[in-house]
């Protein structure tokens, strides 16, 4: 017995710490080890096992849904979670909309079965995603020259994207904003596609770097995928406005890049969709090439849905044929099709006039909440911070966000430790997570720590 531990204990794959405590024990001669023999014969063999997975290292918790977890685990009072982008009512709780209840009560009503989906989706779903984008009667969709296949919502739609990109560009690489949405990088990163930046965000101005992004994506070699905030910039909330968009559609026409929306936000920005779709549209308008992935989490409230489209503009009614195959053929092995209930929801909430006005109406309130709470988060900013800095970066800023420039570890660390207020280490503030009670609270903790943390 002792002598089989020894030489398990004496394998390579075993951790020192381990290896010593098992030899100890091992080879001890105590009492209670030597009478409880088949007990301990069990639990040594299973105490000492090499384990396969010693070369896995501990991944480090994720920057945005790890805040959530940290969050959780605190016990005080005045705890805020302005982490991730998740909407709140104002007395902070989660928020199921009205018409996502009515649509699923007639989705039980009707007694909706649960047979795999075919692997591109739900086709009404992908009608009413492509017709909310473009708008419906858009040419592009009138001469089919869109590919939509439904996506595990706004992460799964890029994720497809980027393996169609590896698959059939390689060697392009997609150019993303600096900063961008924590996860872009690592999409592409798993994909196996190569990424660079471009300049986006301008510090000192708290605004956006035009020249800087038009130069860079100048300096882009021809073909790059550029990547795009639809609306509703993550993490900045600074967005380029119409004239700047013409010239960025221009500049990416010139050298022949493909444009690559990321539309998280449609209608959550202004409260409008088709605002919010401008953008896109332009380009649509413009007859290019072009992908755009669309989610449903923040408009709809379907976060845990998994609900969202990648839709690929093409030249030709033949070219979208083919590229839609290829997806599919991509999802396919990867998880074969995608889930029915959020789709549903949204097949039925746009495909409805009295939902579809229902909604524009809750998804307006929502924006609107966030609007107001931005308004009294600078007011109590402004009457509180006597040293005369301008705030009102944070009125200029839009969407769900807010970058408040608390970009120094040890201030959003201050932010955590001293205040409670959980929030991305860039800076970012969820404005959606924010009540008006708390403004005044959150504004003493921002000024506390930008005067006395650097
Ligand atoms: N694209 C952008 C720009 C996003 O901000 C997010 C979500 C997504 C895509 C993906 O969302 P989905 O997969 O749920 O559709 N960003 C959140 C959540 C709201 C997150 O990090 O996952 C955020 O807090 O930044």
């Amino acid at each position: 017995m002792a002598s089989s531990m020894l030489s398990l204990g004496s394998t390579s794959l075993l951790p020192r710490e381990i290896n010593k405590d098992k030899l100890k024990l091992g080879t001890s001669n105590s009492k209670p080890f030597l009478k409880a023999k088949s007990f301990s014969r069990v639990t040594m063999t299973v105490a000492v096992k090499p384990s396969r997975f010693e070369g896995i290292t501990m991944a480090p918790p994720d920057p945005i849904l790890g805040v959530s977890e940290a969050f959780k685990a605190d016990n005080n009072e005045m705890k805020l979670n302005l982490g991730v982008g998740a909407y709140r009512t104002e007395e902070l709780q989660p928020y199921v909309l009205n018409v996502v209840k009515k649509a699923e009560n007639l989705m039980l009503e009707r007694g909706d079965n649960k047979e795999y989906l075919p692997i591109e989706g739900l086709a009404a779903f992908n009608k009413a995603t492509a017709e909310l984008l473009f708008g419906a009667g858009h040419p592009v969709i009138k001469e089919q020259r869109v590919a939509t296949i439904q996506g595990l919502s706004g992460t799964g739609s890029l994720r497809l994207a980027a393996a169609l990109i590896e698959r059939y560009f390689p060697g392009a690489k997609v150019v993303i904003s600096s900063p961008t949405w924590g996860n872009h990088k690592n999409i592409f990163n798993d994909a196996k596609v190569p990424w660079s930046e471009y300049r986006y965000y301008d510090p000192k101005t708290i605004g956006l770097d035009f020249e800087g992004m038009i130069a860079d994506i100048k300096e882009a070699p021809e073909g790059s995928f550029i990547l795009l905030h639809g609306c509703a910039h993550n993490p900045t909330g600074i967005d380029p406005t119409p004239e700047q968009w013409v010239k960025i559609a221009d500049v990416i026409q010139e050298k022949n890049h493909i444009p690559f929306f990321d539309v998280a936000y449609q209608g959550f920005a202004s409260g409008s969709l088709d605002e919010d779709a401008a953008s896109v549209r332009l380009f649509a308008e413009r007859g290019m090439e072009f992908f755009v992935a669309q989610s449903y989490s923040k408009n709809l409230g379907l976060y845990a849905e998994r609900i969202g489209a990648i839709n690929v503009v093409c030249s030709s009614a033949d070219a979208a044929t083919r590229v839609k195959s290829q997806l599919k053929r991509i999802a396919r092995p990867m998880y074969s099709n995608p889930p029915v209930h959020g789709a549903r929801i949204v097949a039925n909430v746009v495909g409805d006039a009295t939902m579809f006005s229902e909604w524009k109406a809750e998804m307006e309130m929502m924006a609107g909440r966030i609007k107001t709470v931005r308004q009294e988060l600078y007011d109590s900013l402004v009457s509180k911070d006597k040293s005369g800095k301008d705030w009102s970066f944070i009125l200029k800023q839009i969407g769900m966000f807010s970058f408040t420039g608390l970009n120094k570890a040890q201030q959003s660390d201050n932010m955590t430790d001293k205040w409670h207020v959980y929030m991305t280490k860039d800076g970012r503030i969820s404005l959606a997570g924010l009540s008006l009670a708390k403004c005044e609270y959150l504004a003493d903790a921002i000024i506390d720590s930008y005067h006395n943390v650097s």
